[in-house]
């Protein structure tokens, strides 16, 4: 049948959304993601083609991740509390005071407060039905597809009952540090912290996205009937039945035990693996917090300590914008050095256009900053009574500092770019990327002295680097006969690394070192990728659509021809020299989950021996999985695969073979 545009835009469109409902809604997919991604690039290309022939119910109108149309409205068949603050160790003897006039000799249980997004989990006969966000404490948001991917909520319990749980979703400061870093390297904005991320993470519709981003969740309150008799028996019983609760709580009787509790958090809290604000103090009998009440607003037996943040005032003295890779360009503020958090700082980051409007940060005003995420600071908020009188708003480049050439804001992006391909800011940090240490390695080749070599019209592209001669490098200011000889060697060196690490190297659009390195093990070599079609490159499950045609559009450059070209003359290894995925051990193509505390081997060291095994570790049990190897304390994790009946292995089944 020979379908027209009209036609095939249609079919698409209908068949995508019942993919997508098998897959968001059902939870039941019946094709593999890359076919999905297939189909989905097809209407894509339809509709550039077509754009008059774009329908509403289209998946591809779906805004960064968002229907246009929002979330479904839930209400909560029990209001959400806030809870009253605390912003000084006074304000929690208040309290206590106030707490005693009732109930003389009160046990408190104190709680780590953790700081994401609160979150109502209603379970009916033992399954997860719905999962909804707190809204108004009255009405939320119906999120339960994006809870679903998150792998420590479990989806079934134990026992048929019926359960309302009330507790927090967080970003762990590792993944919030993967995040960035890898959406630095997509040209994509960073989110401010660990919160926002997961706020953001929450609201994409793509649920995919979510289950990559490895969100979690601590536990910490029953709606509804009271399933045990005080808190902690709460926090037991949710662990029993397979939720994480977190372990850092302790019983006071006093005050002082309030104050020692909140000193120690006070000193761990950056060891953490995920943030914290404060601490939360709760009247532990749940007969007395009936007995104690609400008032309008908080409950009278709960009160949150909230750390005071650590802040520093100093001047924006100036701003730079700056040009990374992908040509984006970010603002970043240049201030009176002062100290915070035991380090002195002088920069801070503006993050984006939409930040400066909204912060209305301005040169001369004297800020509030703050320790966001980790390494550069963020501006908190703007002194207005120390503003100057003659104060004008921030300009916002229209050209780009680097190259001059008109920047351009894409609608769906925050980000401000430049898209000139001769850039020289955007091919320094090019090289920069090429020589980093995710990438070739080459050791001594770092952005001081990549730019020197650039400014000197040293190299070009990243061809040039092999090209290096000791005189070149020698012409140098700061650099000596023995860091020449050394980078030269560091570079001659490079010519053999495996070739992921050129693919990665070459800072292709969606392909990180993850996908370079799968790239590289399913090809064997650079002159396969390059020749290969994308469906070709779709096809390899961890990849899809969008690694396939990045790829295939980047190598289809005659540019990326030529460069080729050169550094294969250059010497440099194409060959994938790293060990390939067992295809002949004992757990081939077996799908392998790790759970539980593991005694004689690390986590690392069971994953390893498993893909020696030929296995592939997930981290979630699914009708996917294969095998579990459940290690002490097994949770969720097993009681899943059980309950599926899916192979379970011991530590020492594992340690035999
Ligand atoms: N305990 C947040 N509220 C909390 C149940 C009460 C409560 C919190 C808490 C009201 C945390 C307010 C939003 C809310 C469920 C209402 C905690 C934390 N306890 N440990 C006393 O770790 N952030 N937040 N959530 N109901």
């Amino acid at each position: 049948m020979v379908m027209n545009s009209q036609e095939e835009i249609k079919s698409l469109v209908e068949t995508l959304n019942r993919y997508r409902n098998e897959y968001y809604t059902l939870d039941a997919p019946s094709v593999e993601d890359a076919e999905y991604d297939r189909l989905y690039a097809r209407l894509e290309k339809l509709e550039n083609e077509n754009p008059d022939l774009v329908r509403a119910d289209s998946p591809t109108q779906i805004v960064g991740g968002r229907v246009l149309e929002g979330f479904k409205k839930f209400t909560h068949p029990y209001n959400l509390y806030s809870l009253q603050d605390a912003f000084s160790l006074e304000e929690v003897a208040e309290f206590d005071a106030r707490v005693r006039k009732t109930f003389p000799n009160p046990e408190y249980i104190c709680e780590l407060k953790i700081d994401g997004l609160s979150l109502s989990l209603y379970y009916e006969d033992g399954r997860l039905v719905t999962a909804a966000t707190r809204g108004d404490g009255s009405v939320g948001e119906d999120i339960t597809a994006q809870v679903r991917q998150i792998a420590d909520v479990p989806q079934t319990l134990p026992d048929a009952i019926d359960l309302i749980l009330r507790g927090e979703a967080y970003l762990p400061r590792k993944n919030f540090d993967q995040l960035n870093s890898e959406r630095e390297l997509e040209g994509l904005p960073s989110f401010a912290n660990p919160r926002n991320a997961a706020a953001g993470t929450l609201r994409q519709l793509d649920t995919r996205v979510v289950k990559k981003r490895g969100l979690a969740t601590f536990l910490y309150q029953a709606a509804g009937e009271a399933p045990r008799e005080t808190q902690e028996e709460v926090l037991e019983y949710f662990a029993q039945l397979g939720f994480v609760v977190n372990p850092d709580r302790i019983m006071a009787n006093n005050l002082d035990e309030i104050y020692a509790f909140i000193e120690k958090c006070t000193q761990k809290r950056d060891n953490l693996a995920y943030d914290i604000d404060g601490v939360v103090i709760k009247v532990n009998n749940l007969a007395q917090q009936d007995e104690l009440g609400f008032t309008v607003k908080f409950p009278r037996w709960a009160i949150a300590y909230k750390f005071p943040p650590e802040l520093a005032e100093t001047k924006i003295l100036s701003v730079d914008w700056t040009v990374g890779r992908t040509g984006v360009v970010t603002p970043t503020a240049n201030m009176t050095p002062v100290t915070l958090a035991q380090t002195t700082v002088s920069r801070a980051t503006l993050h984006n256009v939409d930040y400066i409007t909204e912060k209305d940060v301005r040169l001369g005003d004297t800020v509030m900053i703050y320790k966001a995420g980790d390494i550069i600071p963020a501006v908190q908020r703007v002194l207005l009574n120390k503003r100057p009188a003659d104060s004008q708003p921030l300009e916002i480049p229209t050209h780009c500092p680097e190259c001059a050439s008109e920047l351009v804001h894409y609608e769906d992006e925050v980000a401000l770019r430049c898209v000139n391909p001769l850039c020289p800011a955007q091919i320094r940090e090019k090289l920069i990327h090429f020589a980093s240490r995710g990438a070739m390695n080459i050791v001594g080749l770092g952005e001081k002295v990549v730019t020197a070599l650039y400014d000197n019209g040293l190299i070009h592209d990243v061809a040039d680097i092999y090209r290096l001669t000791e005189p070149d490098l020698l012409k140098l200011d700061n650099l000596g006969e023995k860091s020449a000889l050394k980078l030269l060697s560091a570079i001659d060196n490079s010519r053999a690394n495996s070739v992921e690490r050129l693919i990665f190297g070459l800072g292709i659009r969606h392909v990180g070192s993850k996908a370079a390195k799968i790239l590289a093990q399913h090809f064997g070599n650079l002159e396969k990728i390059v020749l290969a079609k994308p469906e070709e490159i779709a096809e390899i499950p961890a990849l899809g659509m969008t690694v396939a045609h990045a790829v295939h559009s980047y190598f289809q450059l005659e540019g990326s021809q030529k460069l080729l070209e050169e550094l294969k003359l250059a010497g440099l290894n194409f060959d994938y020299l790293g060990a390939l995925p067992k295809k002949d051990g004992i757990l081939s193509g077996k799908t392998v989950v790790l759970t539980g505390k593991l005694s004689t081997l690390t986590r690392n060291e069971a994953k390893e021996k498993l893909e020696s095994l030929g296995a592939v570790v997930t981290g979630s049990v699914s009708k996917k999985t294969d095998l579990v190897v459940a290690g002490e304390a097994a949770g969720s994790k097993l009681a899943k695969a059980e309950e599926l009946g899916i192979e379970v292995w011991s530590e020492n089944d594992l340690a035999k073979l």
